[in-house]
């Protein structure tokens, strides 16, 4: 009587080891845009990176079907007024977060493709240097 019953539970053990790998490490939290005047060529987009894996992985590229292209920038204040460089990636330590925020890092949407109001979602996907790849939802909001 017990053989079905291990049996069942296996299975149920290696569904549940696959689903966990297809689910991915990496998550996103909170992504927001502050609405812009109605002739911004740049947007900003803020989020939180989370990466739950044993190893760092780096945002590498992030694109969008509202904007031409999407940059990774890091605002710098260090020489008394704000600075935005360009980053190659943006790197997310093993079991660490990022947190993508007014003032330091976020993603810059460049050349929007249309005209974005409050309330309005945008879809962002992210590609990462492990393969992994995740697509975000990000509302426009009223900063
Ligand atoms: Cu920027």
């Amino acid at each position: 009587m017990k053989k079905p019953f291990l049996s069942l539970s296996a299975v149920a053990l290696s569904l549940f080891a696959a689903m966990a790998a297809c689910a991915g490490a990496i998550s996103v939290a909170g992504p927001w845009i502050p609405e812009a005047p109605p002739n911004a060529k740049a947007l900003a987009a803020y989020m939180t990176i989370a990466n739950a894996s044993s190893a760092r992985v780096s945002l590498a590229t992030v694109s969008s079907p509202d904007f031409r292209l999407v940059e990774i920038h890091m605002t710098d204040m260090s020489h008394g007024m704000a600075h935005m460089m360009k980053q190659k990636n943006l790197p997310v330590e093993a079991g660490g977060s990022v947190d993508l925020r007014p003032g330091g890092f976020h993603l810059m949407l460049m050349e929007p493709l249309r005209a974005l109001r409050a309330g309005d979602e945008v879809r962002l996907r992210l590609s990462f240097d492990n393969g992994e790849t995740l697509d975000v939802t990000a509302v426009v909001k009223n900063p």
